[in-house]
């Protein structure tokens, strides 16, 4: 069984992607639980260099949770393209470059599906809360959907504008956040965070 965060805990939130900390307060504030970001406590960012979303998350937790000795939470996510064998995946946010420009982002994923049929695409998202001894526990979400273009929506972050979760019209860049937050990679692995550590 997981070690359970007490509710007022102090809970360091390990990313420094503005995008990421914004839909995690949001996933958290009904939550009692006391964050406070890496990037605010002035943390590095671990190079990642595990082999799948999971275990990026797990050392990205356990440096924060090591640095600032309390329990810090990690998200290693991406977005997926079938036709680009699950690339830019782990990438994701490399194909941004220094500049972290994901329109630059997306123009690359169209460039390299040019007319492929099959625009089948998802969203994978790992959690992991880690504790400054060591302790982990990991969650994955996905949600499956399609890549489309161009680019819609002004709303999100990331990838957003260019992917259209199955059964849908709007794009996450379209969407009211919390229509995105009730069925999204994160929410997913967010909801068995919950029910596995929070008290
Ligand atoms: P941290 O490691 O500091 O958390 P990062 O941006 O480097 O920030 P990742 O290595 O997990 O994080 O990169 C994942 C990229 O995938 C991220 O930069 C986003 O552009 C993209 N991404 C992840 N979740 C997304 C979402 O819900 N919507 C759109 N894009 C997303």
């Amino acid at each position: 069984m997981a070690r359970r965060l007490a509710a007022g805990s102090r809970l360091v939130i390990a990313s420094h992607n503005p995008g990421k900390l914004r839909e995690i307060a949001e996933l958290i504030a009904p939550h009692r639980v006391n964050c406070v970001s890496a990037a605010v406590l002035g943390l590095p960012e671990p190079p990642e260099t595990a082999p799948d979303f999971i275990g990026n998350a797990r050392l990205k937790a356990l440096a924060a949770a090591r640095a600032a000795q309390q329990p810090a939470l990690a998200d290693d996510s991406g977005f997926c393209v079938a036709a680009l064998g699950g690339a830019p995946g782990l990438l994701s946010a490399r194909w941004a470059g220094p500049a972290k420009d994901f329109s630059h982002a997306m123009r690359r994923v169209h460039a390299e599906l040019g007319d492929a049929a099959d625009r089948r695409a998802w969203f994978a998202c790992a959690l992991c809360l880690g504790w400054p001894d060591g302790e982990t526990a990991t969650f994955l979400g996905r949600v499956e959907g399609e890549a489309v273009w161009p680019p819609r929506g002004e709303r999100g972050f990331g990838y957003d504008p260019m992917f259209v979760p199955q059964g849908g019209a709007a794009t996450y860049g379209e969407m009211d956040p919390a229509e995105k937050h009730a069925t999204s990679h994160r929410a997913r692995a967010f909801a068995q965070l919950l029910a596995a550590c929070f008290d």
